[in-house]
């Protein structure tokens, strides 16, 4: 009985969490719970949590050259990480792919921004902070 309490809480969270994410991102609630799927299977075994490799599972289909990148893809997770844990949760997941994928020209420029911003130098990128 406790099992299936605990199974139906984790279900009410996961609505609660996808209904405010919807609301949040403007994405699909059955393109939420594609991606929500797809971090469970590649995050840790908790399946709460995901570091670089992770992402780079994520990633490879829809942008391989950012899976395959691995200083994009370690910018891009710092970009993903907004709490700097050094992980990521799939909160931060979806606000992050939001942005990159959906986001107005200005979040996409401010993501773009940051990829190449490497030393975070008063808001500009300049040689030494380019690859
Ligand atoms: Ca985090």
């Amino acid at each position: 009985m406790r099992c299936v309490r605990g199974i139906t809480t984790l279900v009410n969270i996961h609505r609660r969490v996808l209904l405010e994410l919807q609301s949040k991102t403007g994405t699909r609630l059955h393109d939420l719970r594609g991606l929500l799927e797809e971090f469970t299977d590649v995050s840790d075994a908790a399946g709460s949590m995901m570091g670089t490799s992770e992402l780079a599972s994520l990633l490879k289909q829809r942008f391989p050259v950012l899976a395959s990148d691995s200083r994009l893809l370690h910018r891009l997770f710092s970009l993903f990480d907004a709490d700097g844990s050094g992980a990521i949760d799939f909160k931060e997941l979806v606000l992050g792919w939001s942005r990159m994928a959906r986001g107005s020209l200005d979040d996409k420029l401010d993501m773009l921004f940051g990829l190449y911003d490497t030393d975070g130098a008063c808001g500009r990128v300049h040689n030494a902070s380019t690859w």
